[in-house]
């Protein structure tokens, strides 16, 4: 019994040999070649068509090729009861804190600013203030979290994080919760957002939430584009109340021709390349939690539809 490779588009030559190497000797078929679905206990799966995981008799696991799971929507007939596991994965971790840290040096060092004044041939040095006294927060203080913010920490930036439960991290200021919201937002200069989307978080971006931040504070995105309200940042860029932002998600995407966003002077704009899942630490991060579950043990970071992450 063995292994479905489920997705749109043509990832299967990429990962193939990455899952063959990972789980070796095990039945791997890939859809829609694939003969017999009453083989497959587990589906790696990226945006899966309609209908097809409902006809494995034996499914025992989903794994997501990616970290966020809205990619599932694309089969509104999947199992409900069938557990789906989130990528949690190396290659996915470095890649995004290489884009958080990136992003937040970016605007720690006022980089837009310099473009603006290298344009006009303008030597001007502008006031430069000390890491440890600039604060960055982390909307969403999960796995990606917790890997970026480590790193802020040890660049010697004041890094909070926000998450639905409580947690503790070493350097971070943490707050949770609806009531940890507001003290979190009036201390981040630079605010991070790599929330799940799910309906509590649909929509945070907005103004409301940019009038509690530092007037002046700078916005990066690399979570959902349907966590902002685009026309909130427009209005909070006109108004001063943000800087600027970094946006590396839309909705939808690819981000339309017309987009107020691509010739804004105040956003940074990459096309949802923030962190990209590698085949090869993947299939050895998948090939692990099978392991784990054939020993009897629970697979790591399953989603709880009941939280929508
Ligand atoms: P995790 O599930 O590990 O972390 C999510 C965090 O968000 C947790 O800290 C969780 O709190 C917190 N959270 C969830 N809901 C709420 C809420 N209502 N209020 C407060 N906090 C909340 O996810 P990952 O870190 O692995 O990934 C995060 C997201 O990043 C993905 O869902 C995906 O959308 C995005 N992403 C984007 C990429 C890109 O290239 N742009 C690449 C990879 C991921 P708690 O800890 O209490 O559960
Ligand atoms: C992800 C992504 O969720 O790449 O993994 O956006």
């Amino acid at each position: 019994m063995g292994l479905l490779f489920l997705s749109d588009g043509e990832r299967a030559a990429q990962w193939l040999p990455a899952l063959e190497a990972a789980l070796p000797g095990r039945d791997i078929q890939v859809w829609p070649e694939a003969e017999d679905l009453a083989r497959v206990r587990y589906a790696v799966v990226c945006n899966p068509p309609a209908g097809v995981l409902k006809q494995c008799p034996n499914l025992e696991a989903i794994f997501s090729m990616w970290a966020g799971i809205d990619h599932l929507k694309s089969d509104p007939e999947r199992p409900p009861e069938i557990p789906v596991v989130r990528m949690v994965e190396r290659g996915l971790s470095t890649g995004m804190c290489e884009y958080v840290v990136m992003q937040v040096l970016f605007h720690h060092r006022r980089m837009l600013d310099y473009r603006v004044q290298q344009a006009r041939n303008e030597w001007k040095p502008l006031p430069l203030i000390p890491s440890w006294k600039r604060t960055v927060g982390i909307m969403g203080f999960g796995e990606l979290g917790q890997l970026a913010a480590e790193k802020l920490v040890g660049l010697e930036l004041d890094v909070a994080g926000w998450s639905r439960s409580p947690k503790e991290a070493p350097g971070v200021t943490c707050f949770h919760g609806a009531e940890g919201l507001d003290a979190f937002l009036a201390r981040s200069e630079i605010l991070v957002c790599l929330l799940p989307l799910t309906e509590a978080t649909r929509g945070v971006l907005n103004a409301e939430l940019f009038a509690k931040l530092p007037r002046g504070a700078c916005l990066i995105n690399a979570a959902r584009g349907a966590h902002l309200v685009d026309a909130d940042l427009l209005a909070a860029l006109d108004s001063g109340q943000l800087d600027s932002a970094s946006l590396d998600v839309f909705d939808p995407e690819p981000l339309p021709d017309d987009h107020a966003f691509w010739s804004h002077p105040r956003i940074v704009l990459t096309p949802h390349v923030a962190a990209g899942t590698v085949p090869e630490t993947a299939s050895q991060s998948i090939a692990a939690n099978i392991a784990r579950h054939e020993r009897g043990e629970a697979f790591d970071a399953v989603v709880d539809f009941s939280l929508g992450y």
